[in-house]
């Protein structure tokens, strides 16, 4: 308030305020500018860097507008906000989501194209935004689209890290981690430097009593980082909501480094103590579905959550409102375990340093958290040991030991005399060293816990949590299916398709509606629609064919039937089955006479996916795949009946090129394993079918689209224990015998080393094969014959392609927000006048 202008010199203001440019002469003149003062170069040396530069501070400006008058009116409104915590936003690239959000992308290309350039090699300029790992981070940039699109008064609160997920090469066929640096120029952030919060580490608690006599802990010493804001303009599609996530950086507390120390000529140790600060925000963890328990973990999980929550407080306290009120301005979703700390970070605030009492301050606590689980695997789910939390927040090790005390006792109550139950469900894991249990601290402390695909949330309520179910009731849980935006996932990645699809369904209304895509039903047997249709799938796969010709230098015929898994390596996604899988066909195809080899169907099998670093068995099933495709590729007896291609740097603007040029795309986790996924999605939506188990979404997505439009095989999560029982204590387990013959041929070493390979082969044979690989083997084999035979029927393909399409309106992520606004966040939207 003080810092607002008064109001007789607001009429000079508006004068000069910067209005946004509306045609393509505007456009030109801003980009000009850009080119000419802020880049201070010149048309003779402007490259398509300047002008992917110049372009995108172009539309920034544009997006600060909407940006700046969205905040005030949110501020204005006082309405509730929902708060978004999440370790990891995915985003990918922003200029050409922000054209089409906008609406101004026709504008821009032919503004670009008289100029000089293509507005898809300027485009093809931006880096990824890579601050994440995979679909838990991908899934949070999907959530604000849809929030800003849906007007929601949101904020994303994360991590500015200055390394994203590392890049990959292939190397001999190996994976090869170089770093991610992608902050040299980004006009998509907003440095807040005057948006600072002390954050404080280690130290220890001192108890008194006030002048009431009440006890007081204050928690004194230690050191301090500091938090500095940088933000990032969220542009909704089709609205002028432009919302904002808030990402925070570390910086040493003492300004530059420490003088004193310098002075003293101790120059070493006061720039250690400024790159120990700078570490925190340093670098992305690129584990997925994995948890490794590292101290610098728990300090950026720390740092984040004080300083957002910091912000948040403040932001409420403005309003002057009793705290009583603080959940019905206040929502905050924890984007998996990894914000819990949160919960006792409030607590500790509202009794600590607002003074309220304990069951005032945890009732406000518990109303304004929602916990959203999106993994089952044990190895993934969060444990914090005691003496680590102990030393670096003292405080917070008290408060949560009170939240267990608390916890417990009431569940005695309930139910008397169950010491079992009591240790199973505590917040502390009595091992040695003793553990905190994150994801029961989260279900303690927030009033709705929700999974993210219906088998999912079954799971949880029937397995890790169900005690909890006991304890709370049911309605405290809840289900959430995932899902995608279109405007990334169709419109932007697969431009000609959604152009098709806006023809036959009149307009593009289906972008903020899609269940309107029904209406492609109608048209099914239009043979013009039809024919371009499948002529746009046939483009795409020419696109992705060129792309992987020049850059890997194989060729590949887009005529073949292109099979695409492209997600993170894990054993439990199991890509090691699918190359096992194209093993058995190579070696089918090598024993067929020349002519039973003219009548298969030609494929191409197409890989991609990081390995964590310290995952060593992915990184050997990465070797493996690029094994196999060496010899397969260089076969002058397969030619193009099969083609074994692995892309290396899978990332968000790599999946905009590949998934539109899918035919199938496989989704094969074993059953119970995989959350949700969320690229099946992807590539139903763009006309793709799938083959799969009966995991996560697929299995909802078999519900709309129809038994007939996918390809599900494989045993069901229902059967899974007892299998993986007689695995280890049967006596009459046999190895599938397709599967054996592929294992002879990988150890009579036609891929190479076979040494390079036996940890694979061990852990199906020889170690339990946990992951069930032998189980399903056959059905997945027999399953790929029957893609084989369907994809022969051209026009049945085309019919089950478009069926599928027409019936994927649920799995926007528009719905899905909304299901989480009305169920769990209670709040409204809040338009502007457009
Ligand atoms: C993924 C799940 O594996 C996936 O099934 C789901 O679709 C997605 O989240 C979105 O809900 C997860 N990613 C991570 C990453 C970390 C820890 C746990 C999970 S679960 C670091």
């Amino acid at each position: 308030v003080e810092a607002s202008i008064p109001e007789p010199q607001r009429e000079t203001w508006r004068k000069h305020q910067a209005k946004p440019f509306a045609d393509k002469d505007g456009f030109q003149r801003e980009l000009v500018r850009h080119v000419e003062t802020t880049l201070a170069r010149s048309m003779f040396n402007c490259d398509e860097s300047a002008a992917y530069s110049a372009c995108a501070l172009a539309f920034r400006d544009r997006l600060v507008y909407d940006w700046n008058r969205t905040q005030q009116r949110q501020t204005l409104a006082d309405a509730k906000r929902v708060y978004y915590l999440s370790l990891e936003f995915l985003m990918g690239r922003a200029l050409d989501n922000a054209m089409l959000n906008i609406g101004q992308k026709d504008i821009a290309k032919a503004g670009l194209a008289e100029l000089g350039f293509r507005i898809e090699d300027v485009i093809e300029q931006e880096n990824d935004a890579a601050l994440g790992n995979g679909g838990l981070g991908r899934l949070a940039a999907c959530f604000l689209d849809s929030l800003a699109t849906l007007n929601y008064p949101a904020w994303g609160y994360g991590l500015r890290y200055r390394y994203g997920i590392f890049k990959q090469e292939i190397i001999d066929g190996y994976q090869v981690e170089v770093p991610d640096y992608w902050l040299d120029f980004n006009p998509w952030e907003f440095p807040r430097h005057d948006v600072t919060v002390d954050i404080q580490f280690y130290g220890h608690v001192v108890k008194t009593t006030d002048e009431n006599g009440r006890v007081v802990h204050r928690w004194e010493g230690g050191e301090t980082v500091k938090a500095v804001a940088y933000d990032v303009p969220i542009p909704g599609y089709g609205t002028s909501t432009t919302n904002n996530l808030r990402l925070w950086s570390s910086k040493a507390a003492s300004g530059e480094f420490d003088f004193q120390k310098f002075n003293n000529g101790d120059y070493e140790s006061s720039v250690a103590d400024q790159q120990r600060a700078e570490t925190i925000s340093a670098v992305l963890y690129p584990n997925d579905n994995l948890d490794r328990g590292k101290e610098l973990r728990l300090k950026q999980q720390y740092f984040w959550v004080a300083a957002s929550l910091y912000d948040i407080v403040r932001r409420f306290k403005k309003s002057k409102r009793p705290w009583k009120e603080f959940p019905d301005q206040v929502a905050i979703q924890l984007n998996d375990t990894h914000p819990t700390l949160a919960i006792v970070e409030l607590q500790r605030i509202l009794v600590d340093i607002e003074g309220l009492g304990w069951d005032e301050a945890w009732d406000i606590v518990t109303r304004t958290f929602g916990y959203t689980n999106h993994t089952v695997l044990p190895e993934a789910l969060e444990k914090w040991s005691v003496p680590l939390v102990q030393h670096l927040l003292p405080r917070h090790l008290q408060i949560i030991y009170d939240i267990n005390l608390f916890f417990l006792q009431s569940v005695e109550r309930q139910f008397p005399n169950d010491r079992d139950l009591l240790r199973r469900v505590s917040i502390i894991e009595e091992t040695n060293p003793k553990m905190i249990r994150m994801a029961h601290l989260a279900i303690v402390g927030s009033h709705k816990v929700n999974g993210v695909a219906e088998l999912h949330s079954d799971l949880i309520k029937t397995t890790i949590f169900k005690d909890f179910v006991d304890i709370y009731g049911p309605d405290k849980f809840t289900n959430v299916t995932n899902g995608i935006t279109p405007r990334r996932w169709l419109h932007q990645a697969n431009p000609r398709l959604s152009e098709l699809i806006a023809s036959k369904t009149g307009g593009y209304g289906f972008l903020t509606d899609l269940t309107q895509l029904n209406k492609l039903e109608l048209h099914v047997n239009d043979a013009d629609f039809r024919r371009e249709w499948a002529e746009i799938k046939f483009n795409n796969k020419v696109r992705l064919a060129k792309y992987i010709k020049d850059t890997l230098g194989i060729a590949v015929n887009p005529n073949a039937l292109f099979d695409v898994q492209v997600k993170r390596i894990h054993e439990y996604k199991r890509q090691q089955m699918n190359i096992f899988g194209a093993i058995h066909r190579y070696l089918t195809l090598k024993e067929m006479t020349p002519e039973e080899r003219a009548k298969q169907q030609p494929r191409v099998s197409i890989f991609g996916g990081k390995a964590a670093p310290g995952y060593w068995m992915a990184k050997q099933i990465i070797h493996l795949i690029n094994a196999v495709g060496e010899v397969v590729n260089n076969d002058k007896e397969i030619g193009d009946l099969l083609k074994v291609v692995f892309i290396p740097d899978y990332n968000v603007s790599k999946a905009e090129m590949i998934i539109p040029a899918s035919d199938i795309s496989e989704h094969i986790s074993t059953a119970g394993t995989e959350a949700s996924g969320t690229s099946n999605m992807k590539f139903v939506l763009n006309g793709g079918l799938i083959i799969g188990t009966c995991d996560g979404a697929n299995i909802e997505i078999t519900r709309e689209i129809g038994d007939e439009n996918i390809f599900l095989f494989g045993n069901l999560a229902e059967n899974v224990e007892d299998l993986r029982h007689a695995h280890t204590y049967g006596g009459d387990w046999t190895l599938d015998p397709s599967l054996a013959r592929v294992f002879e041929e990988i150890e009579r070493g036609t891929f190479g080393n076979p040494q390079d390979f036996a940890a694979i082969i061990s852990a199906v044979r020889d170690h339990g094969d946990y992951y069930l690989v032998s189980d399903d083997f056959h059905s997945y084999l027999e399953t790929h014959k029957l893609v084989d035979e369907a994809y022969r029927d051209k026009e049945g393909w085309t019919t089950k392609s478009i069926l599928s399409v027409a019936r994927m309106g649920f799995f926007s992520s528009d719905r899905c927000i909304n299901e989480y606004a009305e169920g769990i966040w209670n709040i409204e939207p809040l338009k502007g006048e457009e």
